[in-house]
Parts: structure tokens; C-alpha cells; sequence
């Protein structure tokens, strides 16, 4: 694993409810809401008897990239009704344990933590036959279309459970502050109805702030610029099997470049529960700009 360049932090923990000291948290919460990867690389995730079996594409439907499960339901997958439920319960594990490890090292986040959906991922990360704006093979702050958030944290666990000793492979690019300043002035400002018209077109679920579009236009600016993909300051990073790692996916610039098998978990943040506000996309934005971007 290329550790070493300052946008990853190393954290050599081997449980899923760790005892941390609160200067560590402060460190560990300081380097994350900057941009940081946080890399574990001795917390593996267990499988019980009989789940090593899942791990194999024919689970997938193929129409759906991932095996996605969220308020109890498992979508994206195919078998029989016993086999399914199996693979729900280890998704739902991997689930509690993203989110007892997420409160055991930032207490703060505890009570504000919203489980949002949580992925199993059985096809390789190459390969998939795709638009450029669902290539997550180019480097790209994850922003969702459908879902306004109005400056709530995306934060995603990841584990890498390959049983063939197969990295997960990523491109990490510059810090939001740069990738923004590059990019930023290139989108275009949201037009006038625009939220309200796709919100009552149900595009939306609910009303798009500017916020919202402003960094869907980062999103897919910097996915469509290859000069941008290419020559951009970014390093590879490779996570080996037995390795999780942490990110704040609205704000670390990501790419899939290669491996098969993992989980994952996204969690919402209010911006009330983080330790440094001010280095959240929003307020750097909204510094960028000169003006508040959402209610
Ligand atoms: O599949 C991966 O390794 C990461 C893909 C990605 O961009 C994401 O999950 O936000
Ligand atoms: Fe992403």
C-alpha cells in the first residue's frame, strides 16, 4: 500500500469498537474533515460459516452495479429466498459494524448518524459499460442527483474482502480547495425555477439548494475533462483484502481503478456534528463564492 503522501492517515486498529483516546479523535477527526483518507489496514471484515460463498458475481441481477440493502431490503441480488436472506444478514453485520466503528472513533458523530444505504460489491470495479457521468473510474466527489443534501456529510466506510489477495485500486486527487478552484468557475450558475421544477417532476426528492448543484457540477465537470483526469495532482492507492478505510466521499477526490469484493456504507453527517465545520464543501464553497448555498 502506497502510504506515505500526506492524503492518507494510517490507523493500525484491529476491531470494530475500538477504545480511543480524545487527543486521537481530535487527530483522527482533524485529518478526515480535511480530506484525509483514514486507512485501516488490520480491520478485516469476518465472515461466518458459509458466507465466502457470496463472494461470486452470479449473485448480482446484472442490471444493478452493486447488491444494495437499506431499510431491510436487499435489492440487486438473485437466488434462492434462504440464500438471499443469508446475504442480507452479512450486509446488516457489515452495516453495524461501519457504524459502531464510525461511533467509537468519533463520539461526537454518535447520536447523529444516519445509516443510509449499505453495498456489497461483487463485480470487478473494471469493465462495466458506462456513461462518463457513472464512470467512477474517473476522479470525482460523490454528489447524488436525485438527492439534495444541502451541505449534510457523505461518509462512506469501505472493506475490501477479496479472498484472491486483490487490491482495491484508487486514484485519490487533490483537495477539494484546488479541485474547486480549478473547476468552479467553469459551472454554470443553477437557473432561475430550476429547483422547483425538478422538484415537482419529482426528479429531485425534494428541493435542489445551489449547494447541491454547484457540486454536481463539480462532479461532472471534473468527470467529462480528461485534460483534468489525466494531469491532475493525484497518487494511486492500493487497499489490500483485510483493509477498510473511511473517507468523506463528497470531498476526497476518488476513483475505481481496479479489484472485485467489497462492502460499503454510507452514512449521513448534519454539519452540527462534525468537529471542524468550516473545512466541510459547503463552507469552502460558500467562501469560494461569497454567499450562503443553502437554507
Ligand atoms: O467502487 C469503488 O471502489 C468506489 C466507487 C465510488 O466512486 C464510490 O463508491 O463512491
Ligand atoms: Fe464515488
Amino acid at each position: 500500500m502506497s502510504v506515505g503522501k500526506s492524503s492518507l492517515t494510517l490507523l493500525e486498529i484491529a476491531s470494530w469498537h475500538p477504545t480511543i483516546a480524545a487527543s486521537r479523535t481530535e487527530a483522527l477527526a482533524h485529518a478526515l474533515e480535511g480530506g484525509d483518507v483514514l486507512v485501516l489496514p488490520k480491520l478485516a471484515f469476518a465472515f461466518e460459516q458459509g458466507e465466502e460463498r457470496f463472494l461470486d458475481a452470479k449473485w448480482s441481477d446484472a442490471r444493478a452495479k452493486n447488491i444494495s440493502f437499506d431499510a431491510g431490503k436487499i435489492k440487486g441480488a438473485k437466488g434462492a429466498p434462504e440464500d438471499l436472506a443469508d446475504l442480507g444478514r452479512m450486509i446488516a453485520r457489515f452495516a453495524n459494524c461501519a457504524s459502531e466503528l464510525i461511533a467509537a472513533l468519533f463520539p461526537r458523530y454518535a447520536p447523529h448518524q444516519k445509516r443510509a444505504q449499505t453495498s456489497f460489491r461483487p463485480h470487478p470495479a473494471l469493465g462495466r459499460d458506462v456513461s462518463w457521468r457513472k464512470d467512477d473510474t474517473r476522479l470525482h466527489v460523490d454528489a447524488f442527483p436525485s438527492r439534495p443534501n444541502r451541505g449534510e456529510r457523505i461518509l462512506r466506510v469501505f472493506c475490501n474482502v477479496n479472498p484472491r489477495g486483490e487490491d482495491r485500486v484508487w486514484r485519490v486527487g487533490e483537495r477539494f480547495e484546488a479541485m474547486a478552484e480549478h473547476l468552479l468557475p467553469r459551472v454554470r450558475t443553477m437557473r432561475r425555477f430550476e429547483a422547483a421544477t425538478l422538484a415537482a417532476l419529482r426528479v429531485t426528492k425534494g428541493r435542489r439548494s445551489e449547494y447541491d448543484h454547484l457540486m454536481l457540477g463539480l462532479h461532472d465537470g471534473a468527470k467529462a475533462d480528461i485534460d483534468y483526469q489525466r494531469n491532475s495532482a493525484q497518487q494511486e492507492v492500493r487497499f489490500a483484502p483485510g483493509t477498510t478505510w473511511i473517507c468523506y466521499s463528497d470531498q476526497v477526490m476518488h476513483a475505481a481503478m481496479g479489484g472485485q469484493f467489497m462492502l460499503e456504507q454510507t452514512i449521513y453527517l448534519p454539519l452540527s456534528a462534525l468537529y471542524q465545520p468550516d473545512l466541510s464543501p459547503i463552507r469552502v464553497l460558500e467562501r469560494m463564492t461569497g454567499r450562503r448555498l443553502a437554507a
